[in-house]
């Protein structure tokens, strides 16, 4: 049942406008679609300077995070529980109301972020790929804000799309900008390169300024490549919200949960890890993170480690594991 009733916390930011029918239609037939202007300049600069702040502070995700991060390219995950912007963007922006604008339906949970940055002249491609494969939750009311704090043109980091390929049944490996082989241990195939079949495939790309925000969902097939520039930084956001068919899915292979969560297979996100955030946020999943910095959970991590041995990566394992 719905927790609405136990919330000090005020209704979501109204968006700068609503999505417009056209939008939301190219978003259905298409599978990705480009919404100009939905976020405001204050917002953009504030999510300049807390990028800078949590890069300076760690390289990002990985073990080859540090090369990566010297190659131009930086990249982490569930920043919001510990960085405060991070934090406010996510719950209580008006994101979560863009959300059910696009999945309907009577509640709207914050399934996580991303940053990706790549610095001017970074040559890290990001491999085509679809979004739900690295995931431990299956269903498919899951929608993705990219936003760009820079601006950026499509064939030089713009994030590309092939038209109408959310409605494929096929499902790629999840391949990382630095082919990480824990993400990669599935028998899925590698998608194509798409982007060397530019005759044979439609794709959806656009030039972007700070502000526009990419729509996706968690089948359309997406890459993009390096940012050539040479003197423009390329830092985006990717927020990510769930709705009603979204349920927790362990699988090998897919993105770690660090923290507690408390679901069992087949329940619908929520809790503190993916709390709830429209109609309102509820003061129980939440009130933790409000207190202060929440580090990953001892145990969560000493789980997904174990996991990752038994699967015979990690130290003294047969191959290298995204935590080694
Ligand atoms: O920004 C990029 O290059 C990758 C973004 C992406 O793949 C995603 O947000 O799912």
């Amino acid at each position: 049942m719905a927790q609405t009733d136990s919330s000090s916390f005020p209704d979501p930011a109204q968006p700068l406008r609503d999505l417009t029918r056209e939008e939301l239609d190219a978003y259905a037939r298409d599978g990705a679609v480009c919404a100009r202007g939905l976020i405001d300049h204050e917002t953009i600069e504030r999510m300049r300077g807390a990028i800078e702040k949590v890069t300076r502070e760690e390289p990002g995700l990985g073990p080859r995070a540090e090369e990566l991060a010297k190659a131009g390219f930086e990249a982490n995950i569930f920043i919001w529980k510990k960085n405060d912007d991070f934090r406010d963007l996510a719950l209580f922006s008006s994101l979560p109301h863009l959300a059910q604008q696009v999945l309907g339906g009577d509640r709207v949970n914050f399934f996580y972020e991303q940053y990706f940055v790549k610095r001017a002249g970074c040559s890290t491609e990001t491999p085509w790929h679809q979004d739900i494969p690295f995931w431990p939750v299956s269903g498919s009311q899951i929608i993705s804000f990219w936003i760009t704090l820079d601006p950026v043109v499509r064939e030089s980091s713009g994030l590309e799309f092939v038209r109408g390929s959310h409605r494929w049944q096929e499902r790629y490996k999840a391949v990382t900008p630095d082919y990480d082989p824990y993400m990669m241990d599935s028998d899925l195939p590698e998608a194509p390169n798409f982007g060397k079949q530019r005759d044979e495939q439609e794709l959806l790309g656009w030039d972007m300024e700070p502000g526009d925000v990419l729509l996706f969902g968690p089948v359309v097939c997406h890459g993009s490549e390096g940012n050539l520039s040479p003197s423009q930084d390329r830092r985006a956001l990717a927020f990510r919200y769930s709705g009603e068919d979204v349920v927790f899915a362990p699988r090998h292979a897919t993105m770690p949960l660090l923290w507690d969560h408390g679901l069992e297979p087949g329940e619908r996100l929520s809790g503190s890890l993916f709390p709830q955030v429209w109609p309102r946020v509820i003061d129980a999943e939440v009130a933790r993170r409000c207190e202060g910095e929440e580090p990953p959970s001892p145990a969560a991590v000493g789980a997904f480690f174990k996991a990752l041995e038994e699967k015979g990566f990690g130290p003294g394992g047969k191959k290298p594991s995204l935590f080694s």
